[in-house]
């Protein structure tokens, strides 16, 4: 499906440059300086052998001609986070209490060895790219970010889940003292959420450590955060301490907390409304128009398959 540009935007105000950027980097020298608050430089990610092995699989697709990245500012101060509260401005000012390193990453289930990770080891030597992604809230706003991170996959194969494992299972830290929001009961804590495990191995899926070029801010996660371009915001959990095997599917914090209104599945569908509001149309943060909301967020061609032939009014 494609998006028209609106005749009233003056072309003036369109970006030309492709939008879409694919860079590898690898975390060597330069990851650990990534990981240590400096992020990789794209003039870094020139051509290496290992881009050229694994070419093959690094295409996805470009935005629209007429979508803009979102401008910084408003990706790092309207976010939803409610460790730090439930306002749309609370988490920027009031994340600077979160400790992001020294970090652990603690893996369990049903895994070749379950350990802590420190954050630094998970990610040594794994390729670090360049993605600019829609970003689709279930509450109908959207902005599109460029991320930094690793291919969510890449994690998963040095932690050999075992064939049993089908489902994979991610927990934000648990620290009301880092997070003033957890002294309230908004939401069940820690934040949990899931995905089939091959849904998680999919190449679009990315676990971020950084965005417009610089480490992840607190707000928007840091210091690793899950990226799913074609589901809904919630599914991107923050500031993951946990990451567990399973063969069951695991519950989830708002599939719990509210059943009727989150699934599990949490893929972007102008199809099927939420129970309170359409999802037909959303706004796209600093846009005046509506846009129409894109089945899979626009990555249909990328993700579809995984769901092929599953009912997505039951499975939403
Ligand atoms: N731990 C945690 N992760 C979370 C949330 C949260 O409240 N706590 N909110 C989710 C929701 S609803 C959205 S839309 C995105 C927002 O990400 P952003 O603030 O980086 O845009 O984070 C998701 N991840
Ligand atoms: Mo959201």
């Amino acid at each position: 499906m494609l998006i028209k540009r609106p005749a009233d935007i003056p072309s003036s105000e369109i970006t030309p440059e492709a939008q879409y950027v694919n860079r590898r980097a690898f975390i060597g020298t330069a990851g650990t300086l990534a990981l240590a608050g400096l992020a990789v430089p794209a003039t870094l990610a020139a051509c290496t052998p290992a881009d050229d092995r694994r070419a093959s699989d690094m295409d996805a697709p470009e935005l629209e001609q007429d979508e803009k990245v979102t401008s910084e500012e408003d990706a790092t101060s309207y976010n939803n986070f409610y460790e730090f509260g439930t306002g749309k401005e609370d988490p920027k000012r009031n994340a600077g209490s979160l400790r992001t390193s020294p970090w652990t990453v603690s893996v369990d289930g049903l895994v070749k060895a379950p350990k802590r990770w420190d954050l630094t080891a998970l990610l040594a030597g794994l390729a670090v790219e360049d993605r600019v992604y829609r970003h689709r809230c279930v509450e109908a706003w959207s902005m599109v970010i460029p991320w930094q991170g690793v291919r969510l996959r890449d994690v998963i194969n040095r932690l050999e889940p075992t064939p049993s494992a089908k489902f994979v299972e991610f927990t934000t830290l648990l620290d009301p003292q880092q997070m003033p929001g957890q002294r309230t009961n908004v939401l069940p804590w820690p934040y949990k959420e899931a995905l089939r495990l091959d849904e998680a191995m999919h190449p679009l899926a990315m676990l971020a450590t950084g965005m417009y070029g610089k480490t992840i801010p607190n707000q928007n996660g840091a210091p690793l955060r899950l990226v799913v371009p074609w589901k809904y915001g919630f599914k991107g959990i923050k500031s993951i301490v946990g990451i567990r095997f399973t063969t069951t599917q695991p519950r989830t914090t708002w599939n719990d907390a509210i059943p009727s209104e989150y699934g599990f599945y949490a893929n972007v569908n102008p199809t099927v409304d939420h129970p309170r509001w359409t999802q037909a149309k959303e706004r796209r943060i600093g846009e005046f128009l509506r846009r129409n909301t894109l089945m899979f967020n626009g990555y249909a061609n990328e993700v579809g398959s995984l769901y092929a032939g599953m009912d997505l009014r039951k499975y939403y």
